[in-house]
């Protein structure tokens, strides 16, 4: 087990930097464009087995599973609509943190049931590992697990609680990582309960 502050490279954890008012606008935001764009479930490529986390996107990209396999798309595999635009206020935090210099193609919106988990995997579908990822947790805190860039290697927990931010670069971009599990009740934020977590990325070469 690696200390919990002794993180790889280009991995820069931001806790609680959005406000709790930030948050909330945040949230009213995604509940318009969900409407516009609804979860859908994702199934694992081959078997058809369905994931527990429900996804949605925003941008010109979106990620998707089904059963021919992983991919990024123009248009909502249930509506056939391109994806909404990605708000402002994502926009504003990708060109702050980012350090990259164009716009994010995706942003990936997870919702996680208080029963939803994902297993340890890396991110490798884009075609450019240039920019980082950015990622936005919102509502109730998850226990994230951070390996390396080699499956079955050390890893360490870390909690993401509502409002925090992490950009994962550099070295980091590859490595692996999932969640355990999410506390429910934790956060009051989704009237609901769950967890969001919004991943801002590039796909293609700038
Ligand atoms: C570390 N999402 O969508 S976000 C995913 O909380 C994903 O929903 C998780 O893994 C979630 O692919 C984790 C934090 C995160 C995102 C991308 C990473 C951590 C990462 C890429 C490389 C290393
Ligand atoms: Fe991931």
């Amino acid at each position: 087990m690696r200390l919990s502050d002794d993180f790889p490279k280009g991995f820069k954890y931001l806790p609680g930097y959005f406000s709790p008012e930030e948050q909330k606008g945040l949230v009213d935001t995604l509940r318009y464009l969900v409407k516009e764009a609804p979860l859908f479930t994702p199934v694992m490529p081959r078997t058809g087995k369905p994931f527990s986390v429900r996804m949605t996107n925003l941008g010109t990209l979106g990620w998707v599973s089904d059963r021919s396999g992983y991919r990024y798309q123009t248009q909502h595999p249930e509506t056939g609509q391109p994806w909404p635009v990605i708000p402002k206020v994502l926009q504003d935090l990708w060109n702050k943190v980012g350090d990259s210099p164009t716009a994010p193609e995706a942003c990936l919106v997870n919702y996680y049931a208080a029963t939803a988990k994902m297993g340890m995997h890396q991110d490798r579908d884009e075609k450019t590992f240039e920019a980082p990822v950015v990622s936005v947790s919102l509502g109730d805190t998850a226990i994230f697990r951070l390996g390396g860039v080699k499956r079955g290697g050390p890893t360490q927990s870390l909690k993401l609680n509502s409002g925090d931010v992490v950009v994962l670069g550099g070295e980091a971009r590859l490595c692996y990582h999932g969640i355990d599990r999410i506390l429910g009740g934790s956060s009051s934020l989704l009237k609901d309960g769950g967890r969001l977590n919004l991943t801002l990325r590039r796909i293609s070469p700038f």
